[in-house]
């Protein structure tokens, strides 16, 4: 699910003209890049879970089960993207794989896109980041204990 489609040939011999002729006309089938139930914004792959599950839980046993990792969130459109997601399903925020070991992504992402709210992070126990959709979609720390849905990545690495 890495490709973007598949192209196919197809030929055909005239014998209305004298030289004969070969022509071919090429039917290109799109082939979706997302697994069923992913959402697609710009060659990646975003899948929001409503379950509430703790940070590690979300990443260890379920992003990591479907070989990807929490997602990480790499500029404003994403981010746009990823909180109308949660907003229609009536949710108002969602881990991203952001935590903190000097705030890096799981999925080893150098992204430096952030989306904080003022004065956050703040918290010496609250190492793992959620982005709070209800409102602008911007992130805060909170204990990576807390159960809440979450979103897993997959595409470009
Ligand atoms: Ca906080």
């Amino acid at each position: 699910w890495r490709f973007s489609g598949s192209l196919f040939l197809v030929c055909g011999q005239t014998r209305a003209r004298r030289p004969e002729r070969i022509f071919c006309t090429s039917l290109h089938f799109p082939v979706p890049l997302c697994p069923t139930g992913w959402s697609e914004y710009g060659n990646r792959c975003f899948l929001f879970q409503s379950t509430e599950t703790d940070w590690a839980t979300a990443e260890v046993h379920y992003c990591r089960q479907h070989h990807t990792d929490l997602a990480s969130v790499r500029s404003m459109s994403e981010n746009e993207q990823m909180k109308g997601l949660v907003q229609s399903a009536g949710e108002i925020q969602a881990w991203i794989g952001l935590y903190r070991n000097s705030w890096m992504w799981v999925d080893g992402s150098n992204s430096s896109f952030r989306h904080w709210r003022a004065s956050e992070p703040n918290g010496s126990e609250e190492n793992c980041a959620t982005a709070v959709h209800a409102d602008a979609g911007q992130w805060e720390d909170w204990p990576c204990s807390w159960k809440m849905p979450f979103f897993c990545n997959a595409g470009k690495p």
